[in-house]
């Protein structure tokens, strides 16, 4: 099937003003509108707004303020539930991710289905600020809890042959109401080299602000790969396989001229949407200028050594 580049995403402004401001918790004719819009009842929920609960950090290592919670949980692309950002949380209010399996395997010596809060218990959870950078140029800067996909890979132990991992997000469309949407090929599906895979920076996250995910945001478990494109990070995993191939992804078969496998931020590629170069930082007013690999080259770099960037975007 053929796209326009106009299917991919629809053309949508993001948060009206009066949530991007209560979003951002700024501030209008003098007065804090982070919270306050629930208690003038000014924009009356059908349910309490879900709390925060307490980070270590406040920051990320370049200084960056996090992006408010209320953002973070209520700006969301999920095309499983629908394209609309703001009509994620409402719509995966419901959603069921207790109980849930994790099936692990393909080319590896110790294949096993995992229930997610095992997982938890066993590899714990770590504080990891990240800044995330989405391919449209927005970004957030977000308090995770989860531990490195590296310790799960470890256990099974990948045969000589692994050279990629594919992960599998959920597939029900009884319960997803994107996924009767024709335009993408379900479920989602994404893919790291192994070595990316490895790295200390990659996360399987099960929290942020302190407290279990909730749907809008992936829950019960979804990748984070701060130095790629949001679009990597797959959210609500139910299969994480060794491969010897290149996954073909979501968004590699969407659109293979716009999306490559590797998805590397990097401001001197421009995607034919939307320039790389700067972003809007969800809450900051003025533009800023996009980091190479989103500020992580040093940790990360030297796995493209011998790839060109340009190329292998
Ligand atoms: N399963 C699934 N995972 C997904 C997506 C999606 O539509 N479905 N969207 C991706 C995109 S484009 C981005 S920018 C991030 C957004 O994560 P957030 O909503 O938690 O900020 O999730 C990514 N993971
Ligand atoms: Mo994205």
């Amino acid at each position: 099937m053929k796209l326009r580049s106009s299917d991919i995403t629809p053309e949508k402004t993001y948060l009206s003003r009066r949530k991007f401001l209560r979003a951002a918790g700024l501030t209008v004719g003098g007065a804090i509108l982070l919270g306050a819009c629930e208690r003038l009842g000014v924009e009356p929920e059908d349910a309490p707004a879900p709390k925060p609960g307490p980070t270590k950090s406040k920051q990320d290592e370049l200084g960056d303020p996090l992006t408010s919670f209320a953002a973070v949980t209520s700006y969301n692309n999920f095309y499983e539930f629908t394209t609309d950002k703001e009509g994620v949380a409402p719509l995966a209010r419901g959603f069921k991710t207790r109980p849930w399996t994790i099936a692990v395997g393909g080319l590896v010596a110790r294949p096993k289905t995992y229930d997610v809060d095992d997982l938890v218990r066993k590899f714990g959870e770590l504080e990891k600020v990240y800044r995330m950078r989405c391919v449209e140029a927005w970004s957030m800067v977000i308090p995770w809890l989860g531990f490195p996909l590296a310790k799960l890979l470890k256990e099974v132990e990948p045969t000589s042959k692994a050279k990629y991992v594919r992960f599998t997000a959920i597939y029900d469309p009884q319960n997803l109401p994107g996924q009767s949407n024709g335009s993408y090929s379900w479920p989602y599906v994404e893919g790291l080299r192994l070595d990316e895979a490895m790295n200390d920076l990659t996360l399987l996250s099960h929290g942020l602000y302190g407290r279990p995910l909730l749907a809008q945001n992936g829950a019960p478990l979804r990748l984070v790969v701060p130095w790629k494109y949001g679009f990597k990070s797959v959210k609500s995993i139910v299969k994480i396989d060794l491969v010897e191939e290149e996954p073909v992804t979501l968004w590699m078969r969407a659109a293979p001229d716009q999306y490559g496998f590797f998805a590397n931020v990097n401001p001197e590629v421009s995607h034919p949407r939307w320039s790389q170069s700067t972003e809007r930082r969800i809450g900051e007013i003025s533009r800023r200028k996009t980091l190479m690999l989103n500020g992580y080259a040093e940790e990360v770099g030297r796995l493209y050594r011998r790839l060109d960037l340009k190329k292998n975007f």
